[in-house]
């Protein structure tokens, strides 16, 4: 009996050790666990929101390059805007003993389960582009991403400094429960507070052009006064266009619009006067990303959260930058 309770006792603890090992920083593969691939080479499993927008294709583009260019192995997945889906790809990527798992959360909530099996498993996660929601911030060693009350606010500000007797704002807004969703109205919210302006109609686009077109038709048929849009990314804004052409009035000149993102089509029409300000947000998040990766993998030390940097265009500004846009 006594042999059967040390040998049990000795399970335990052997467990509890191994189990405590996990997660912190440089924890990656010192279980001596057999990882994804054994020839040095870092393997990095990513699971992406999807494609719904231009953005998205260009943060993607810059991630896969800036692997290949970092000599990194990328595992890659597209979760069709479906957190299932990105919890799926995380669970196969734990169970391939990837070194560093990265992903854009769709939404905030629902994800401490899963990186809490990847922090078992010894395996750090980055956070890019968008957060969580998690009180337990030892589930991921840093996120890297804009700061989205900052940019709404930044639009708000805009807004307030040109509004030009507007009043009525409607919104659309990015995917229900999205960091940058939920962060894009906050800080335009708290920038217009207090002034005449008022949002008088708010609805998800999702994101894309298509959620963005059939919002606003809806809008132009229910709002009767509608002097400024406000969409949480260019690709709603240019379904906002479109839907605004067809109803007989002017983009940019009878309704105000304002975007965020700053991609080709959207300074494209920004140019053209369609929309009247966009606030950046810069998916080229991949060589920073890299270089991060290969910091937890090494066991150092990398702050909880890097800021990217983005600035705001006018129309006039968009003139000039066009030619220099990477994407
Ligand atoms: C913001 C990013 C958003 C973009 C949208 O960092 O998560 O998702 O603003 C994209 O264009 O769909």
């Amino acid at each position: 009996m006594l042999k059967k309770i040390t040998t049990a006792a000795a399970a335990v603890l052997l467990a509890a050790l191994t189990a405590c090992g996990s997660g912190g920083s440089g924890d990656a593969g010192s279980s001596g666990a057999p990882k994804a691939n054994d020839d040095g080479k870092i393997t990095m499993g990513f699971a992406q929101v999807g494609a719904e927008s231009g953005w998205r294709t260009a943060n993607t583009k810059s991630i896969q390059e800036s692997a290949e260019k970092a000599g990194i192995e990328l595992k890659f997945s597209d979760a069709q805007q479906k957190q299932e889906n990105q919890i799926k790809a995380i669970r196969s990527y734990i169970q391939q003993k990837v070194d560093v798992i990265a992903f854009s959360p769709v939404v905030e909530t629902g994800w401490d389960a899963v990186l809490l099996e990847a922090k078992r498993a010894n395996i750090p996660v980055i956070l890019t582009d968008r957060a969580v929601d998690s009180d337990d911030t030892s589930l991921y060693k840093t996120f890297l991403g804009s700061d989205f009350v900052e940019e709404g606010k930044k639009a708000g500000e805009w807004l307030k400094a040109n509004a030009g007797g507007a009043k009525n704002v409607v919104e659309l807004q990015g995917t229900t429960g999205a960091a940058p969703a939920i962060d894009r109205k906050k800080g335009f919210e708290d920038a217009i507070q207090g002034t005449d302006l008022k949002i008088v109609a708010t609805q998800t686009g999702d994101f894309t052009r298509s959620g963005g077109k059939q919002v606003m038709e809806a809008f132009l048929k229910s709002v009767p006064q509608i002097d400024v849009v406000y969409a949480h990314n260019d690709d709603m804004g240019l379904g906002a266009i479109e839907a605004i052409k067809a109803a007989g009035k002017v983009p940019g000149k009878d309704i105000k619009i304002i975007t965020v993102d700053a991609v080709k089509d959207g300074m494209t029409a920004l140019a053209a006067g369609e929309i009247n300000f966009i606030v950046e947000c810069n998916p080229l998040l991949g060589d920073q990303l890299m270089d991060l990766a290969k910091k937890v993998v090494a066991g150092e030390e990398v702050p909880p959260r890097v800021v990217t940097e983005e600035t705001t265009f006018t129309s006039e500004q968009a003139k000039t930058e066009l030619p220099n846009r990477k994407y």
